[in-house]
C-alpha cells in the first residue's frame, strides 16, 4: 500500500493533465450508500430493486413510489464532501487536474470547489417539469411529500438520467475528449458495471491508468496502478 501511494504521489507531481472518472464509491465516506457494496442500496430491503425504481418506465408508472425512494434513499441531509472530493478540487486549482467526470448525482464535487465537473447522470440538485421542462428548485422536490407537480399539471422530475434514458450527448462527447487526451486517468469508487459510462475507460490511450476501488472491477487487468483501498484515505495522502 505504501509503495502504491508513493507511486501515485509521484505520478501526480509530474503531471498537469490528470482526469478523474468516478462513481458512487467516491461519496460513501460522506455517508451516501453506493449501489453494490454489502451495505449498498442493492442489499437493502425495498419493494423493487433500485434499478427498477430508478427507471424511466417506473417513474412514469408510479411516481409516488419513485418519490418515496428518492426522498428516503437519494436525498441525505447534511452530507459534506470528503477527502477525495476536496483533494480533487485542490488538484484542479493547482492546474493539475483538467476535469472530474462523475456518475454521481449528489453535487459533492462542486460543493468541494471543483469547477469543471461533467455529470454523466445529472444531479438531484436540479429539477424540471417532465411535461413543459420548466426548471424548479430542487428543494421542493427533495423535501416535500407526494408527487411534486408543475403549474401546467406535469410531474416535476429530478434532472438525473434514469435507467432506459439516454446520456446527454454533449457531456458524453466532452468526457470522451478529456479521457482521450489525458496523461493520467484516475478511476475511483466505481464498480464499472453501468454502461455506457463504464465504457469511457476504453477511450484512454495513455499508460498511466490508475484504479482506486475497494472491490475488484472487470477492468482491473487494464490498470497500470491498482489500489484496493478507501478512496478518501488514498487522496488524503497524495
Ligand atoms: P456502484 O456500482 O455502487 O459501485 C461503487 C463501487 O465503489 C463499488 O465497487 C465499491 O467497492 C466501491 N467503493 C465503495 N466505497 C468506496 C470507497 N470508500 N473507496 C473506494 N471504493 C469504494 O456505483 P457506480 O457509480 O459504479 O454505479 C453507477 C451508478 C450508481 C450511477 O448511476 C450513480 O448515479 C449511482 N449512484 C450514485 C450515488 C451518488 O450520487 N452518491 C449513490 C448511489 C448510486
Amino acid at each position: 500500500m505504501e509503495d502504491k501511494i508513493a507511486k501515485l504521489r509521484e505520478m501526480i507531481a509530474e503531471s498537469d493533465n490528470i482526469v478523474f472518472f468516478g462513481g458512487a464509491g467516491v461519496s460513501t465516506e460522506s455517508g451516501i450508500p453506493d449501489f453494490r457494496s454489502v451495505d449498498g442500496l442493492y442489499n437493502q430491503k425495498w419493494k423493487y430493486p433500485p434499478e427498477t425504481i430508478l427507471s424511466h418506465s417506473f417513474f412514469e408508472r408510479d411516481p409516488e413510489e419513485y418519490y418515496r425512494f428518492h426522498r428516503e434513499k437519494l436525498v441525505i441531509d447534511g452530507v459534506k464532501p470528503n477527502r477525495a472530493h476536496l483533494r480533487l478540487a485542490q488538484l484542479e486549482q493547482e492546474g493539475k487536474l483538467k476535469a472530474v467526470i462523475t456518475q454521481n448525482i449528489d453535487g459533492l464535487h462542486q460543493a468541494a470547489g471543483s469547477k469543471n465537473v461533467l455529470e454523466l447522470h445529472g444531479s438531484i440538485l436540479r429539477a424540471y417539469c417532465s411535461r413543459c421542462r420548466r426548471p424548479y428548485p430542487a428543494e421542493q422536490m427533495n423535501k416535500g411529500t407526494g408527487v411534486p407537480r408543475c403549474s401546467c399539471g406535469g410531474v416535476i422530475r429530478p434532472d438525473i438520467v434514469l435507467y432506459e434514458e439516454a446520456l446527454d450527448e454533449d457531456i458524453l462527447r466532452r468526457s470522451i475528449a478529456y479521457i482521450r487526451n489525458a496523461d493520467i486517468l484516475i478511476i475511483g469508487g466505481t464498480s464499472l458495471n453501468v454502461y455506457p459510462a463504464a465504457g469511457l475507460i476504453n477511450y484512454y490511450r495513455g499508460n498511466k491508468l490508475v484504479l482506486i476501488n475497494l472491490s475488484e472491477t472487470p477492468y482491473d487487468s487494464y490498470a497500470d496502478l491498482i489500489i484496493h483501498e478507501k478512496i478518501g484515505e488514498v487522496f488524503s495522502r497524495v
